[in-house]
């Protein structure tokens, strides 16, 4: 491809950024992508924590578009079911019937399999340890930070997926762009759980291990070496409360005693205060972009918090869109630029909704029963009307049905199901009492009370 289409700036060398260079790249495109970090592929990035996350379909579908999808399964750990961890006992719940799973995958592998990947791709070049300090959206120019010293840059169009603290985005917003960022109460932890002394996974590695406990929540997904990998979510008043590896270990005593042997005290004890607690933050903007120069992707549009698994999906999924906008509208940006904004940005609010909506939930009457009583309701609606009651976790994890859309679904399947409940219980309430009514208390002799004379009783009454 001699002839470039036009040449795009992507800053941010993160999955979201990687992914977009390589569907431009592959357009035409001649695609300079900039990243504030060293490669994390060289030699002196290799940390030995493995940090994990779960990919759905909307991840996977752009990750098939961009022809690395069987790559990034072999790498990845299926979760057929929750298995969910309570004071007295587990149990699981698998995903759906249709095969359908979670896949629990390192970050810092899915990014060097992108980066790889884009590396090849001869329209696009990487350029690392360039941090953007400033842009013109309206040219658009950017500025990197490269060594001390700085650079600008030019080009027919800049995308920002820099991240949800986005200095793209910091620019376009002294333009007209509405912004709102929320900090919830909670901070993130994560731990490890390492391989037992036989060198085996310490629980059932295809699940999404999960230990609800109200204000406490317990996360752990499962790593090819055999290790998990634990989030703790706990609020930032809390955690000011554990300052000694005794509180640590009280701590997980009280909440979360079966986990203490499979850190293993001493693990705990020290890995707990390595780094500080991780604050959570929804970050709205509208419009993504500016004219038809400059575009917001990933995290630097929308940062979720992560209660439903969908940050990354909901970011790969953009790039997967703005490939159909330019495969839609060829080189034209002035079309493709804005029309990004209009099909994403209610569905990018409603994931941010979804998922503070999730937080709210698994926090307060996500006690053990309830939810399983809740996904069996589901599960056997699904049954009875597969095609039109979709679980509103099913839509928004296992199909493409844009967010909003599902929002809304989730919205009136809720009021069915919250009425079916009132329903059933009222028509229980009833029969209980018809029955009581016509009962002859008076004869009611309970020494006499066996079940035949029950069967017996109940008979005479029909
Ligand atoms: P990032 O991954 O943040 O990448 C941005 C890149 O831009 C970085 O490499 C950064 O160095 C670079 N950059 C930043 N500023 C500059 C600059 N000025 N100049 C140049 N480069 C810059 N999502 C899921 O789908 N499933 C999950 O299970 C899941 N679990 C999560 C658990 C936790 C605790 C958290 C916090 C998030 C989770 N997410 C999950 C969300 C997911 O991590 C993010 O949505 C995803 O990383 C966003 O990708 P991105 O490429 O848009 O941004
Ligand atoms: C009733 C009961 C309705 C992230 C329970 C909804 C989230 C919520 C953080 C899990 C799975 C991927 C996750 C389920 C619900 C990731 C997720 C879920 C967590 C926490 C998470 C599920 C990383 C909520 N998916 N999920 O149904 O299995 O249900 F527990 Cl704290």
């Amino acid at each position: 491809m001699a002839e470039h289409k036009g040449k795009c700036i992507v800053v941010g060398g993160g999955p979201v950024g990687t992914l977009t260079a390589v569907f431009l790249g592959r357009r035409g495109f001649h695609v300079d992508l900039y990243e504030a970090r060293s490669d994390i592929r060289s030699a002196e990035n290799v940390s030995g924590r493995s940090i994990n996350l779960a990919l759905s379909v909307r991840g996977l579908s752009a990750l098939k578009h961009g022809g690395i999808e069987e790559r990034i399964r072999s790498i990845g750990i299926p979760m057929h079911s929750r298995y969910i961890h309570t004071d007295k006992g587990s149990y699981t719940i698998p995903y759906g019937k249709k095969g359908q799973y979670l896949l629990s995958t390192d970050r810092l592998e899915l990014n060097r399999q992108l980066l790889s990947v884009a590396e090849k791709s001869e329209n696009v070049n990487l350029y690392f340890e360039h941090k953007l300090v400033n842009c013109d959206t309206r040219i658009p120019s950017a500025t990197f930070q490269k060594a001390g010293s700085e650079i600008t840059k030019t080009g027919d169009v800049l995308i920002g997926c820099d991240g949800a603290y986005s200095a793209v985005r910091r620019q376009m917003l002294k333009g007209r762009m509405d912004f709102s960022q929320f900090y919830i109460e909670h901070g993130y932890k994560e731990l490890c759980i390492p391989p037992t002394a036989d060198g085996e996974y310490a629980m059932p590695p295809n699940h999404l291990h999960i230990w609800p406990r109200h204000e406490y929540m317990l996360i752990a997904l499962p790593n090819l070496d055999k290790s998990f990998t634990c989030t703790l979510f706990m609020p930032f008043s809390k955690y000011e409360k554990i300052v000694t590896g005794n509180d640590v270990i009280d701590f997980f005593n009280v909440n979360f005693n079966d986990v203490v042997p499979l850190i293993g005290d001493s693990l705990l004890r020290t890995s707990f205060f390595e780094l500080p607690p991780l604050p959570l933050v929804t970050v709205k903007c509208s419009p993504f972009h500016h004219g038809k120069t400059a575009l917001l992707l990933g995290d630097a549009a929308h940062a979720v918090v992560p209660f439903y698994g969908q940050g990354l999906n909901a970011g790969l999924e953009d790039a997967l869109i703005f490939d159909g906008l330019v495969d839609k509208f060829g080189c034209d940006f002035e079309q493709i630029v804005p029309k990004f904004s209009e099909v994403r940005v209610k569905a990018a609010h409603a994931i941010a909704d979804l998922s503070l909506y999730n937080y709210m939930e698994m926090r307060s009457h996500v006690a053990t029963p309830w939810f399983l009583l809740r996904k069996k309701v589901d599960g056997f609606l699904n049954f009875l009307f597969p095609s039109s009651f979709i679980p509103r976790y099913s839509m928004v994890t296992f199909t493409r049905i844009p967010y909003d859309q599902a929002l809304k679904r989730a919205k009136v399947q809720d009021k069915i199901v919250d009425n079916g409940i009132i329903i059933a219980g009222g028509l229980m309430l009833t029969a209980i009492a018809f029955a009581a009514y016509k009962t002859d208390w008076k004869s009611f002799d309970l020494s006499n009370l066996t079940l035949d004379r029950v069967i017996e009783k109940a008979k005479h009454l029909w």
